[in-house]
Order: structure tokens, then C-alpha cells, then sequence
């Protein structure tokens, strides 16, 4: 066993005195202690070196601060302005669908199209005065009816009595159409026009009479019908 520590100790002599020769000793130590000072100087300039690179690190960090927030701030803008522009254009794309739909059948939101028209088919009732000014103010007026497709299909969306734009209020008897032109094809149902009407006097006014689709009636003009437009 004493052997085995012998060798041991042999194997690792760290500035160790050895009482046997006093001045290799000391050459020894000389050197040993030599190198553990320049160990520590190197591991001095090491850790320098190391506070020095984390000090600049550091200190770039600190002096980045303001453009790192200008940075920020530009991201922001930057964001702000796609924001803006997407919402433009999702506004232009909004007009466009709505003009495309318009686009389609080429008549306002709530007409109808039907052959070169628009139609509008009143959910209110007015005199036939007032429905034809309704119609006017929407570049429009009282249908005038120009063919037999064009009687049925405004005598098939309505199941009311429904003003048209006809009328002899001008000279009894002289039935003519809004946009001035006369009669050129009837539709009046047996027996009308009658003129006739035992409560309220002259009949002046021409509807669709409800019950007899595509049948015109006169009626005095001061009676409240649902009425349809058109435009071209
Ligand atoms: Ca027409
Ligand atoms: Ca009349
Ligand atoms: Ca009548």
C-alpha cells in the first residue's frame, strides 16, 4: 500500500518541496509559483476582456434605446397607414359589389327589371296624384303599358289594385298615358270604362282591378291604390 501512495504522490508534485534537494527545490518553486502568477494574470485579462465586451454590449443597448423606440414608433405608422388603406379598399370593393349587383339588372335597389324598364311596385297607397309625384321624384312615373307581356307581368307581382298611368282627366273619354301618348293597346275589363262612380263622381283614373288580374278599371282619382313605377 505504501508503494501505491508513493507513486501517487510522485504523480502530482504541485509546487511541492522535495526535503531530499533544497536547491532544485527552490528552482521548482521558482517556477511552479511563476506559473500560477501568469495563470491568474492571463485569467485577470481574460475576465477584463470579457467585462470589457459585456460593457459594450451593454452600452449599445442603452445608446440603441431611443431608435429602438423610433423604431417602434415607425411600425406603428407603418401598421396605421395599411390599416387606412386596407379599409379603402375594402370600401371601393363594397361600391363596386353594390354596383355590380345594380350593374346586373341595371335598375336601383327594390326595381325591377322587366324587358328596356324598371319597375317599382309600391308597398303604400296614395291618390293617383300623389303616386305619380312618388314616381317623379325618382326619375320615374306611372307605368305606361306598351304590350300584353308587359300587362301580365305588372298585373302578376301585384294582388292589389295598383294605380298605372292612365287617365282622361284631360277630356272625358280620352284615355292617354302619362308620357302622353294614347291607347294603343286595352286591357279594360267587360263594361269599363264607366265614367261612373255613385259615391265620388267622375271616374278618371285607370288601375289594374284586384281579383281580375291584367282587367283595367276607372276609378275616381281620390281613391288610395298601391301603384307601380317605371323608368327606363
Ligand atoms: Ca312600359
Ligand atoms: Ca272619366
Ligand atoms: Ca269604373
Amino acid at each position: 500500500m505504501e508503494a501505491v501512495y508513493g507513486n501517487v504522490k510522485s504523480k502530482n508534485p504541485v509546487c511541492q518541496l522535495p526535503v531530499s534537494n533544497p536547491p532544485a527545490s527552490i528552482k521548482f518553486n521558482r517556477r511552479c509559483y511563476l506559473s500560477v502568477i501568469i495563470f491568474m494574470v492571463m485569467l485577470s485579462v481574460l475576465l477584463l476582456a470579457g467585462l470589457i465586451v459585456f460593457s459594450l454590449f451593454y452600452g449599445d443597448s442603452v445608446r440603441n434605446l431611443p431608435e429602438i423606440s423610433d423604431s417602434k414608433d415607425n411600425v406603428t405608422e407603418h401598421l396605421n397607414a395599411v390599416i387606412e388603406r386596407l379599409n379603402s379598399r375594402l370600401t371601393e370593393a363594397t361600391k363596386k359589389l353594390m354596383e355590380f349587383k345594380q350593374g346586373k339588372t341595371g335598375c336601383p335597389a327594390e326595381w325591377i327589371r322587366f324587358g328596356s324598364s324598371c319597375y317599382f311596385f309600391s308597398g303604400e297607397s296614395k291618390f293617383w296624384d300623389a303616386a305619380r309625384k312618388f314616381c317623379r321624384a325618382r326619375e320615374a312615373d306611372l307605368v305606361v303599358i306598351n304590350s300584353n307581356d308587359e300587362n301580365t307581368f305588372v298585373s302578376a307581382l301585384k294582388k292589389e289594385s295598383v294605380w298605372i298611368g292612365l287617365s282622361d282627366e284631360a277630356s272625358e273619354g280620352t284615355w292617354k298615358w302619362v308620357d302622353g301618348s294614347s291607347l294603343t293597346l286595352e286591357f279594360w275589363r267587360h263594361g269599363q270604362p264607366d265614367n261612373h262612380d255613385d259615391r265620388y263622381g267622375e271616374e278618371n283614373c285607370g288601375h289594374i282591378r284586384n281579383g281580375f288580374p291584367g282587367q283595367w278599371n276607372d276609378l275616381t282619382c281620390y281613391t288610395s291604390l298601391q301603384f307601380i313605377c317605371e323608368k327606363d
